[in-house]
């Protein structure tokens, strides 16, 4: 027997096993971030997750007590922890994550840090969120909105077996599920938004109120993963939440051929208000022969309209880089959560390959200028080199040749 070989189980006590998982658990989540990569102008990029599986607390996955316990198994596993909402409140950065148990299920837990790019922590329970008459399968995605209304709103996908195709076990339904708090800690729950698409996903309510009504971004879709003939990023009215009913859905952000949204696109954060208009995030989706990849594009909506676009800068904003690339659903980065401090940075959260989330931080002036500036998809290739040829000449001329 080789004497460097490793034995087959780890033989340490009860005690000596918890107290090194307790160890590794706090050095991974109050390990100091730093910057990932050259920094683009728009942007910078955070070297390591700032959360994934591993940083749900271990009592939410082991038995700690050594009597019903003495092997120290993990009882209950997470699989993944990925597409946060995010608010900033009581000066600090509050990202609602979806977390995946080993059981495929989702749920809602928050997370909170003061830097906004590490230290994030997990609160002792996750949300115990309240259910309709028609109980959730599976919940995920949350946009948390904090309106002038004076709540906070939680959107989310409450998806559900498909009924109307009883042998299809793969069959599923998925909608908009609507829950509100004044504290992120108790939630009311509010009926499922009934829209006039089949089926929804990636619906956000816009803080302000239009004209005395509710607006919402949606995602008409006629089925669970292909939009159809339907898709894009639709924006219609509600009179009242506790009675969701949207009118009037119209398209304001179609998926186009031959760009980055060819297949599907949804809004991501609740856009942000500046001077020049709103900022929008969304996801784009095209296919693949190695399968769908998403990546993530900026918009600009008007002030004073905000379903009317006013500015769409070319291609991705963020795609997956490096391990970003690798996970459960690979070639994935998705948003639904940023911030903006009282300096207006900007702290967008992103997840790869629904296994794990990151940070990127920017500014409102940055991001702004990333949208007036950056020129709109040409759509073909010729005018794109014609596009580039005249950033080229612009900059030759600046060094005389
Ligand atoms: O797996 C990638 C994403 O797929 C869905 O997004 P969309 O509805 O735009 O296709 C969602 O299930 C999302 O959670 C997931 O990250």
């Amino acid at each position: 027997m080789s004497a460097s070989r490793p034995p087959l189980t780890d033989p340490r006590s009860f005690d000596e096993r918890l107290a090194a998982l307790q160890e590794a658990h706090d050095s991974l989540i109050s390990k100091p971030n730093a910057h990932a990569g050259m920094f683009n102008g728009i942007y910078q990029r955070w070297e390591n997750p700032i959360v994934t599986a591993d940083h749900t607390p271990l009592f939410w996955r082991y038995d700690l007590d050594p009597k019903t316990n003495p092997l120290l198994l993990e009882r209950i596993g997470v699989n993944a922890a990925f597409n946060a909402g995010a608010i900033y409140r009581d000066d600090k950065h509050h990202i609602v994550v979806r977390v995946e148990g080993n059981d495929r299920k989702s749920f809602f837990a928050i997370a909170e840090s003061e830097s906004g790019v590490d230290n994030f922590k997990f609160w002792d329970y996750p949300i115990a969120l309240p259910q309709t008459d028609d109980p959730d399968t599976n919940v995920y995605d949350m946009r948390l909105t904090a309106h002038e209304d004076g709540w906070t709103y939680g959107l989310f996908c409450t998806e559900r077996k498909d009924r109307s195709k009883p042998e299809d076990t793969s069959a599923a339904d998925a909608q908009c599920g609507i829950a509100r708090t004044r504290d992120l800690v108790k939630w009311e729950r509010l009926p499922d938004l009934k829209t006039s698409g089949s089926q929804q996903r990636n619906v956000v309510l816009h803080p302000e109120f239009i004209d005395g009504k509710y607006g919402l971004y949606t995602r008409p879709q006629d089925g669970f993963i292909s939009v159809g003939g339907g898709g894009g990023i639709g924006w219609g009215l509600c009179e009242d939440m506790t009675n969701p009913h949207v009118s009037g859905e119209i398209i304001v952000d179609p998926k186009a051929y031959h760009t980055i949204k060819e297949v599907k696109n949804g809004q991501g954060p609740v856009p942000i208000k500046t001077e020049a208009g709103w900022l929008h995030m969304a996801h784009g989706v095209r296919n693949t022969a190695a399968g769908l990849r998403y990546v993530l594009y900026m918009f600009m909506t008007a002030r004073d309209e905000p379903w009317h676009v006013t500015h769409r800068p070319a291609g991705h904003f963020i795609s997956p880089q490096g391990e970003e690339r690798v996970g459960d659903v690979s070639n994935v980065t998705f948003a639904n959560g940023w911030t903006v401090d009282e300096n207006d940075n900007v702290f967008i959260y992103y997840a790869s390959s629904d296994t794990r989330m990151h940070v990127a931080t920017s500014t409102v002036e940055r991001l702004v200028d990333y949208c007036l500036n950056t020129p709109e998809d040409p759509l073909y290739s010729a005018e794109c080199v014609k596009q580039r040829s005249e950033l080229i000449r612009h900059n030759l001329k600046l060094s005389g040749r």
